[in-house]
């Protein structure tokens, strides 16, 4: 995949609420802006790579692109599980992410239990890949850490950057 590594930005918006509620593991949903602007070559599936909520801290993430087969969703999410305990739910903050690599593409389930522990190992994979030393350089891009003349201004909340901006990182 050749848009890899590929950074986007938008607000979190509220999806159907499942993620928390019926898996315990709750995603950061992004709107249509972002969804629609992700280049053809990055197909749906899961992948890692790197997240921060507003301007904190840079984490491990997991993310899904697809109409979750499981639930047969007629609308393609973007949703990202962000391998961090967050004190509170960040609905309207912006969310900086950087997609590394691909783990798997969506599939369904015949239980509940499976579809959990499938999304369990896709964490531990992540966890793993993102030490690798190509990986890990990408948590201190500045992308995460404000542009290179110092400013940490982000930009729109509303709209994802476009790859042609950053693909200069
Ligand atoms: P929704 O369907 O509205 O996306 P979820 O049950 O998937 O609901 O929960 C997602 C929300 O939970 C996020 O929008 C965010 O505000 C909050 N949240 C708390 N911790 C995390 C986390 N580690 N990763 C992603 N979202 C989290
Ligand atoms: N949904 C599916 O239907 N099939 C999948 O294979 C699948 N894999 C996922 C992997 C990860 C790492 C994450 C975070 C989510 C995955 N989902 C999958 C999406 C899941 O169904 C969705 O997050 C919940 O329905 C809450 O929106
Ligand atoms: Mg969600």
């Amino acid at each position: 995949m050749k848009s890899l590594p590929y950074f986007c930005r938008g607000e979190v918006i509220r999806g159907f609420g499942r993620g928390s509620k019926e898996l315990g593991i709750p995603t950061a949903n992004f709107p249509d802006s972002v969804v629609d602007n992700l280049p053809a070559d990055i197909s749906t599936g899961i992948y890692y790579g790197w997240a921060c909520v507003g301007n904190g801290d840079v984490h491990k993430m997991v993310m899904s692109i697809g109409w979750n087969p499981y639930y047969k969703n007629t609308k393609k999410s973007m949703e990202t599980h962000v391998i961090h305990t967050f004190k509170e739910d960040f609905y309207g903050d912006t969310l900086s992410v950087v997609m590394v690599g691909y783990i798997r593409p969506e599939r369904s389930f015949d239980s509940l239990e499976a579809l959990i522990a499938a999304i369990n190992n896709d964490i531990e994979e992540a966890k793993t890949k993102l030490e690798l030393p190509e990986h890990r350089k990408l948590r201190d891009d500045n992308f995460f850490t404000g542009t290179p003349n110092g400013s940490s201004a982000l930009p729109p909340t509303t709209t994802s950057v476009s790859q042609t901006i950053m693909n200069g990182h």
